[in-house]
């Protein structure tokens, strides 16, 4: 364990009405009994207002001090908070006063790291800490506050507990076989086993939905010149952010913006309009697009219903595919060459959407069709399950997982209690890389490298 003492400013750097700093380690509260007199003998958690001096003595700041003990604080360690004037100036002479009494500048994620090898939370919990950092919708917070309570460590908890007291039972066959005492028949096992991956299964059901909410969806709109993208884009954002024009190839760049959808961050991207053009910008410009559509999870491709459709508009559409693509047949304010169900056949699609940006005709359910075809499912997922795995407890449960169905095959032929002991602990301890209880150290580096110093 390090037993350095760390600072770090736990706040946003920039001006701002108050700025904590937080320093956590042995030599903390000495720390700053040298700088602000009096504190080492103020209660646990007791907030003191004190001057804070230089160590000639002048004055740098008047401060709010909060000394917590250990092992009652968030680090598990001595950790005092300082919760200054949030003034650039203020809070780098402090900084520079800490370090200079002995204190290093903490790394990323230190001392949520610190509180993980303290054991005040585990791995899962440590992780959720990062995301309640980063939730920027109530969703994101509601399933990142929940895993920091332990949504998600508790489930993880039951099925490591299971194995391990079923890997308890065979391990009292092996010791005991030669006596007459009853051993764990492997049909026992075997239906732990099963137990534990239905439980499994679960959890994975929120990977996929939780990468989703965790990174957000990509909606990309492409499609002809003039065809009204712009419009459409600025409508679904609530803002005029697009310049909209009647001139056809008015955007030339791609445009990104973000927007909420139930809770989901949504990646909102406007491209340059399709055409046969020698014009280099242009060209590039939908290069952009295409690219952009090639990363989308759902591609808009909104074309002008009131002017027949051009062989250049047929072969762009043919060239994205039906798969991921929702058509808006746009401007049928003016009224519309063909129906929907004409345009999808035409076009190749298999689901369309007549809408006018110019009166707001049928943007509603243009947003309810999004909805439908980027989140909904996720959000049910996340909603049933009440947790969102991430890429790295999935693989681990993936591997305690595959475990389990070799169990299930040994069990079934009768296989030596020795074997299903290798492969019960095999599953325990991918678990146990999920809330950190078998855990290499190089991984609980890399997690807490993601996070932000002064977590
Ligand atoms: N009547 C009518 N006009 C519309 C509608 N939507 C857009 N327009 C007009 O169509 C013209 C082109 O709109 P934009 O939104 O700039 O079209 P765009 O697809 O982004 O065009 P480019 O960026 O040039 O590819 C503008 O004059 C808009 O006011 C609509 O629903 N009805
Ligand atoms: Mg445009």
């Amino acid at each position: 364990m390090d037993r350095d003492t760390i600072v770090a400013l736990g706040t946003p750097a920039g001006e701002s009405g108050i700025a904590v700093v937080r320093v956590s380690g042995p030599a903390a509260v000495d720390i700053v009994e040298r700088l602000a007199p009096g504190t080492r003998g103020a209660a646990s958690r007791e907030l003191v207002l004190r001057t804070l001096r230089d160590a000639g003595g002048a004055p740098i700041d008047e401060a709010l001090v909060a000394v917590m003990r250990a092992p009652g604080s968030y680090t598990g360690e001595d950790l005092v908070e300082i919760s200054c004037h949030g003034g650039t100036q203020v809070v780098s002479d402090l900084l520079e006063e800490i370090m200079a009494r002995g204190a290093r500048l903490a790394g990323r994620g230190e001392f949520t790291k610190r509180a993980f090898l303290n054991g005040k939370l585990d791995l899962a919990e440590a992780e959720a800490v990062a995301d309640l950092i980063a939730a920027e919708t109530k969703l994101q917070r509601r399933v990142a506050l929940e895993q920091l309570e332990g949504a998600l460590s508790r489930r993880v908890g039951e099925c490591e507990t299971a194995l391990l007291e079923e890997l308890a039972l065979v391990e009292v066959s092996i010791d005991f076989s030669e006596e007459e005492i009853p051993v764990r028949a492997p049909a026992g096992t075997r239906r732990t086993a099963r137990e534990v991956r239905d439980r499994i299964a679960g959890l994975l059901e929120s990977e996929l939905p939780g990468a989703k909410l965790r990174r957000g969806v990509r909606v990309t709109i492409v499609g002809p010149r003039n065809a009204g993208k712009s419009s459409i884009y600025n409508a679904l954002l609530g803002e005029e952010r697009a310049i909209v024009s009647p001139v056809p190839g008015t955007t030339r760049d791609r445009l990104c913006e973000r927007i909420h959808i139930a809770g989901f961050t949504c990646w909102l991207e406007d491209t340059a309009g399709i055409a046969e053009t020698g014009c280099e910008v242009e060209t590039r410009g939908i290069a952009l697009g295409r690219e952009a559509a090639g990363r989308a999870d759902l591609v808009l491709f909104v074309i002008d219903g009131s002017v027949d459709l051009d062989a250049c508009a047929i072969n762009e559409m043919r060239r994205h595919g039906g798969g991921n693509t929702l058509l808006v047949i746009n401007k049928t304010d003016l009224g519309a060459r063909l129906s929907p169900e004409e345009y999808m056949a035409q076009l190749n699609v298999n689901e369309a959407i007549a809408v006018s940006a110019l009166t707001g005709a049928g943007l509603e359910d243009l947003r309810r069709r999004i909805y439908a075809r980027t989140v909904e499912r996720d959000a049910g997922a996340i909603r049933r399950e009440q947790v969102a795995v991430n890429a790295r407890q999935a693989d681990a449960l993936r591997e305690a997982d595959a475990a389990l169905e070799r169990i299930e095959g040994l069990a079934g032929e009768g296989a030596p209690a020795e074997l299903l002991s290798v492969e019960l602990r095999t599953a325990a301890d991918a678990l146990g890389r999920i809330t950190g209880r078998s855990v290499a150290e190089d991984l609980i580096d890399a997690i807490f490298s993601r996070f932000c110093i002064g977590k």
